[in-house]
């Protein structure tokens, strides 16, 4: 019969370890999720577009920064961080490439 041919244990052992796979990246991504922090910095002397691109260049390179979106228009940049980053050096980056934070938050990620 066409079904039992294609089920052989072969077959089961490839679809086994898939679901496996699956199974194993989507428990990892949440407990991940559980521990990262979304902040929002509102940030002063932003000119243009330029500005804001240097911003999310240096907020990206500091430690445990996964994603950063940075508006001129809004003139606020949004930052996904890891338990491991350090908000202070966030704080001093943004600082040290010569703009001025003017308030920031935390939220937790949902
Ligand atoms: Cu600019």
């Amino acid at each position: 019969m066409f079904t039992s041919k294609y089920l052989s244990l072969g077959y089961i052992s490839i679809i086994a370890i898939i679901l496996g796979l699956v199974i194993n990246t989507t428990f990892v991504n949440t407990a991940q999720a559980a521990d990262d922090r979304k902040i929002e910095l509102k940030i002063k002397g932003m000119g243009c577009e330029m500005c804001a691109h240097a911003i999310d260049k240096v907020i990206s390179s500091c430690v445990g920064v996964k994603g950063c979106d940075v508006s001129y228009k809004d003139g606020k940049a949004t930052v996904e961080i890891e338990v491991k980053a350090n908000i202070e050096e966030i704080k001093k980056a943004v600082g040290d490439a010569g703009f001025f934070l003017d308030e920031w938050s935390i939220e937790e990620l949902q």
